[in-house]
């Protein structure tokens, strides 16, 4: 999918509403409209890419940002204290269906391990 007809580029630019819970200089989170648990935040980054290896890929930091804007929305929804969930759905075969890097934020309640 191109940059052009991206959903969350277009919650990037304000053109598909989403409630979001916090904003970075180059990162957005907002809560998953189909949400798995009390806590499910999505963080994205403002910047188009596809999937969490090509951001890394890219080698500007994006990741490491995800990653620690997760652990604030973690800390501001009160479930880093008892743990949450960080996943990055990689591929059509492992769920994704957004591609646009994002990380999902799960927690308040008990998660099980593996994963459906
Ligand atoms: O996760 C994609 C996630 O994106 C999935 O949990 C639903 C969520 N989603 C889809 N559309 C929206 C809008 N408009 N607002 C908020 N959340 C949304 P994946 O890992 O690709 O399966």
């Amino acid at each position: 999918m191109s940059e052009n007809d991206c959903l969350f580029c277009k919650i990037v630019q304000g053109e598909v509403p989403a409630e979001i819970v916090r904003e970075g200089e180059r990162t957005v989170a907002f809560r998953d409209i189909n949400p798995q648990a009390p806590t499910h935040v999505l963080v994205i980054p403002r910047e188009h890419h596809p999937d969490a290896a090509s951001a890394a890929a890219a080698g500007t930091g994006l990741v490491d940002e995800v990653t620690r804007e997760a652990h604030e929305v973690a800390k501001a929804e009160g479930v880093d204290g008892t743990g949450y969930r960080l996943v990055f759905n990689t591929g059509s075969g492992a769920g994704q269906t957004v591609f646009h890097l994002h990380a999902h934020v799960l927690g308040g309640r008990g998660l099980n391990w593996p994963p459906g």
